[in-house]
């Protein structure tokens, strides 16, 4: 418990992560329930976590999503982590977890920014009691995208400000500057955990803005899992894909 509220801790993240055996964690950013569900049926046995923006979904139904995708993941021990970077005040982030997409009802591992203030984590996590459930908040301490603001100064506050947090399981850290992990894991110790985007075994398909390192080397460098999207979604044969992010991940 921490500021009154229960959370999903550190250690029951990572315990379903050494259970699943794998650090991948899948960015299914697509367009349809139809195309996460099936990409997550394909390569569900070599992630440990689905990562997802809801509010990219152009047919979104919470009863299909619930039928489809949540239910799916449950069964196959894939932890559900919505991507929403919730910025606002504690209040607002509050009422986006419970709004259209009830992301409180379903998501185990939510995103935010520090920006606002540290009371952003307990309105998240207020949003979860009032389901009856527990979650837990990966802020955001780097990011992978060019030119982004977040420097080192920033990244410092963010981490001191939140380490000591029961309600905060760890920081995102940027994967396409493996130097960039390994200072953020010296910042955080190992009682967090580190998650990192900008992960691509062909760093040439990088769009708009973004940047990618390998995935060996941000593992090699501090960080708990990496978050692959295009690397695995826009493969051609995603299978295959997912096992090789498992496989360059393992120890
Ligand atoms: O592998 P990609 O480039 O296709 O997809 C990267 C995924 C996207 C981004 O929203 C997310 O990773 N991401 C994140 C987070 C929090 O996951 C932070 C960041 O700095 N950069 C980034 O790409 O779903």
């Amino acid at each position: 418990m921490s500021g009154g509220y229960a959370c999903l801790s550190v250690g029951e993240i990572r315990s379903s992560m050494e259970e699943k055996g794998t650090r991948v964690i899948l960015a299914a950013d697509l367009f349809t329930i139809s195309e996460i569900s099936y990409i997550l049926n394909e390569v569900g046995s070599h992630i440990c976590m689905l990562k997802t923006h809801v509010d990219g979904i152009h047919d979104f139904d919470l009863n299909r999503w619930m039928d489809e995708v949540v239910e799916p993941a449950r069964k196959m021990g894939v932890l559900l982590f919505e991507d929403r970077k919730f910025a606002d005040i504690g209040y607002i982030s509050k009422i986006q977890m419970l709004g259209h997409h009830r992301i409180a009802e379903w998501a185990d591992v939510v995103t935010a920014h520090r920006i606002s203030g540290p009371d952003i984590i307990e309105g998240i996590h207020d949003a979860w009691r009032e389901c009856g459930r527990k979650g837990s908040v990966a802020v955001l301490a780097q990011m992978s995208s060019s030119g982004n603001l977040l420097d080192e100064e920033y990244c410092r506050k963010v981490v001191n400000s939140c380490r000591g947090i029961d309600g905060v399981c760890g920081f995102i850290g940027n994967g396409s500057e493996p130097s960039n992990i390994s200072e953020l894991r010296s910042l955080v110790g190992s009682a967090k955990m580190i998650l990192t985007p900008g992960i691509n075994l062909n760093s040439g398909e990088a769009r708009m803005g973004q940047r990618y390192g390998h995935p060996k080397e941000a593992i090699a460098a501090g960080s708990d899992a990496v978050i692959v999207g295009s690397g695995i979604i826009r493969s051609a044969d995603p299978l295959g894909a997912a096992r090789k992010y498992a496989e360059e991940t393992s120890a």
